[in-house]
């Protein structure tokens, strides 16, 4: 079965209480038991993630390069911050699917761009959780199609 590694960054940890009114009342490991029963039904492997360590989302994805089929990220703030994320993003030779639960292109002008962005098969954002289950059905598309 294709592992996919679904990463999440920095204060991930803390969603149900950070905030709900933009990031919704779902925890964490709510999204998790989500994303676990999709990829059950997809047929994918999931190997689920969260660090509030820029570094650490580095190794993830140097990692995820050797053992995975794809990567759907949510890289937190570090999305628009990170050129190690961004060199990091182009040196890997597996799909990766940028997502975010709010629209960020509807938030603060800071939050419109995108470090990661241009390295992405694809974003998604402003879903809420079903953003997680947009980009797993995007990576399953995307890996179908490598095959
Ligand atoms: C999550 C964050 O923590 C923010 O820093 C991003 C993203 C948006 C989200 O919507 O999931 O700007």
């Amino acid at each position: 079965m294709p592992i996919i590694f679904v990463l999440n960054g920095p204060n991930l940890n803390a969603l149900g209480k950070r905030e709900p009114g933009i990031y919704g009342g779902q925890t964490l490991a709510d999204i998790e038991a989500l994303c676990r029963s999709e990829g059950e039904r997809l047929g994918l492997s999931i190997d689920f993630r969260q660090t509030n360590h820029e570094g650490v989302l580095v190794d993830w994805f140097h990692e995820a390069n050797e053992v995975a089929a794809g990567i759907a990220v949510n890289a937190g703030a570090y999305t628009h911050t990170s050129i190690a994320l961004h060199d990091a993003a182009r040196a890997i030779r597996i799909p990766m699917v940028e997502l975010h639960l709010s629209n960020v292109h509807a938030r603060e002008e800071f939050r419109h761009k995108s470090m990661i962005a241009p390295a992405a098969k694809g974003v998604i954002c402003g879903f809420g959780a079903q953003s997680y289950i947009l980009a797993l059905n995007a990576l399953k598309t995307l890996t179908h199609t490598a095959e």
